[in-house]
């Protein structure tokens, strides 16, 4: 299968983004198969927007081409029954915004110990924008009377794939109505190439696999895409059923029709399913300044701020704690900014520092009461990790969300 080999083209793809984007960086990938450009430094989260050169970049088949927005249409298939034009999507509706903080399901993969192959992020994959497009609710009204409310929504790439298989992606249709939107701006600018234009789904909250690049049809059916669930040749199932499940090393995750939640954190401490989906992002933060790359010295005042992010995917950002001494004491941070559903809050702590040396972490907890786990589990340790404050470790690297491993070392000198 396609997923299987290398692919000599991404290296142009990459070297031709990392030109455009001044601040990315390329990201390790053992398998060499995917396009992937990282946020560059720490610095990127220390602000709320992150600007299109310093958002990553992750996809694994070549770009299709795309000349403009007018001949490139989107069908409307399975419960439904249309075809519209970039164009007409754009013009014939409401025109809406929404902020997203967009993680890759990876983010933290490198930071799994044995390591699990694939991209190597750190903390790099993941980025704010604010997406302009038309809200799928305004698209879809009116042809739902005869669909069940637990329906699912699978969006098809137009990527064309080296293998069999075909890049799709199921939802809730109930998400997809309450706030996802075709996209066609990206922080107020066209659709950048390499994040999907002409058009692609933002599904705000949720890990980045589900948000489709250049999207080609949209599908409704009574379960998520399964084998042969498409009117297409190829592999429909690869990357909902097996790619982006949460698993220990060796297992084959069970291919399901339907699960009762898109809470990824609930299916992992449930374990119904078994092994699973990568939907909604779990809570996360990072320190974004100071950023360990040079010495601090102690201001006048004695005061250094750290600033950071923290998200929790569909749910909100409760509280942020701050430790100066790698975890063992925790101090609370103060929440400031733009307060969006879906995107990422700052936060800031006023640290009184003196001269020395330094491990500073972040911890962020959501209005549930979860709490990022405090490192990456050994392999065997699966679900029972999480008794022990650890992430299970897995063998995708998926949705990893630990402390210590995005932790940052920092010398205080005197004035
Ligand atoms: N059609 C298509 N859409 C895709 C992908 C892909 O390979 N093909 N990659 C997904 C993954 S894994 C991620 S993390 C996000 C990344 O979006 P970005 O490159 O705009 O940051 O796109 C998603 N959408
Ligand atoms: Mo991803």
């Amino acid at each position: 299968m396609g997923t299987e080999q290398s692919r000599a083209s991404r290296h142009d793809e990459i070297d031709a983004i990392l030109e455009r984007k001044g601040g990315a960086e390329e990201a390790r990938d053992d398998a060499d198969k995917y396009t992937v450009v990282g946020a560059a430094n720490r610095k990127t989260y220390a602000n709320w927007l992150t600007p299109i050169e310093e958002h990553f970049v992750c996809h694994r088949n070549d770009m299709p081409e795309a000349d403009g927005d007018g001949e490139w249409t989107v069908s409307l298939t399975g419960y439904l029954e249309n075809t519209y034009s970039v164009a007409e999507i754009r013009e014939e509706f409401p025109t809406v915004a929404v902020a997203h903080t967009m993680e890759c399901a990876g983010n933290g993969r490198g930071q799994h110990r044995p390591e699990t192959g694939s991209v190597q992020w750190g903390y790099e994959a993941a980025g704010t924008a604010v997406w302009s497009g038309t809200p799928l609710s305004a698209v879809l009204r009116g042809d739902l009377e005869d669909v069940p409310d637990d329906a699912w929504l699978t969006a098809v790439g137009g990527d064309p794939s080296d293998g069999e298989d075909v890049f799709a992606r199921s939802i809730p249709l109930s998400k997809a109505v309450d706030d996802c939107i075709l996209a066609y701006e990206m922080n107020g600018q066209v659709l950048p190439r390499e994040h999907g234009f002409p058009i692609r789904l933002i599904v705000p909250g949720w890990y980045g696999v589900n948000s489709v690049k250049w999207l080609d049809e949209l599908r409704v059916m009574d379960e998520m895409v399964t084998a042969d669930s498409l009117d297409r040749p190829g592999d429909h199932a690869y990357w909902q059923q097996e790619a982006y499940r949460i698993h220990p090393e060796g297992v084959e995750p069970a291919v399901n029709e339907t699960v009762e939640t898109g809470d990824t954190w609930d299916q992992l401490e449930d374990g119904e399913p078994a092994h699973p989906y990568t939907f909604d992002q779990t809570v996360m933060s990072v320190i974004g300044e100071p950023d360990g790359e040079s010495a601090v010295t102690v201001p006048e005042d004695g005061t250094v701020e750290i600033t950071g992010v923290a998200w929790a995917g569909d749910d909100d950002v409760a509280s942020v704690e701050v430790s100066t001494d790698g975890g063992d004491s925790w101090a609370e941070a103060e929440l400031f900014g733009p307060d969006y559903a879906g995107a990422w809050r700052l936060f800031r702590y006023d640290w009184a520092a003196t001269p020395g040396e330094y491990v500073l972490a972040s911890r962020a907890t959501d209005d549930r009461g979860r709490r990022q786990p405090m490192r990456i589990s050994n392999p065997d340790a699966w679900r029972d990790a999480l008794d022990d404050d650890e992430f299970p470790w897995n063998e995708g690297g998926y949705a990893a969300n630990a402390v210590l491993p995005n932790a940052l070392e920092l010398e205080v000198r005197s004035p």
